[in-house]
């Protein structure tokens, strides 16, 4: 089962989004296998952004990340990875897209209020990076009677 990992930036968390986001990721039909709210260590931060360590606007990333609780998820789903890129919008939320996360949100590339896996070899890295095996529900011999 493909899976992504979702992060609801401390600016998201702060502006009260975090049921919105996740209403809208249950209501495209994706299923919660993960999630906490958490103080995000700094170690923690410089792995996830481990790849932008060399860009401009690293240190003041890792800050922003650091700075108060964030909301981290996993979702599981056919196609979760790419169709969530799509839910959240562009990177820069004054170009995303109405109707998108970002796109109906924000305003500002720094606040930009959520990340999400960019790619499944990416979402495979991230989610074990912040999610041990136990915090992980399969769902696999799960009966889900009322959905039929
Ligand atoms: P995305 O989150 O859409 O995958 P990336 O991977 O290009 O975007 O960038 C990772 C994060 O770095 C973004 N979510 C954003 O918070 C931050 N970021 C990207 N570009 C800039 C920029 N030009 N100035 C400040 N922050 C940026």
């Amino acid at each position: 089962m493909e899976r992504t990992f979702i992060m609801i930036k401390p600016d998201g968390v702060q502006r009260n989004l975090v049921g919105e986001i996740i209403k809208r990721f249950e209501q495209k039909g994706f299923t919660l296998a993960g999630l906490k709210l958490m103080q995000v260590s700094r170690e923690l931060a410089e792995k996830h952004y481990d790849v932008h360590k060399e860009r401009p606007f690293f240190n003041s990333l890792v800050e922003f990340i650091v700075s108060s609780p964030v909301v981290a998820m996993v979702w599981q789903g056919e196609g979760v990875v790419a169709s969530a890129r799509k839910l959240i919008g562009a990177t820069d939320p004054l170009a995303a897209e109405p109707g998108t996360i970002r796109g109906d949100f924000g305003i500002e590339i720094g606040r930009n209020i959520i990340h999400g896996s960019d790619a499944i070899e990416t979402a495979q890295r991230e989610i074990s990076l912040w999610f041990s095996e136990e915090e992980i529900c399969s769902w696999e011999n799960s009966m889900k009677p009322w959905l039929k």
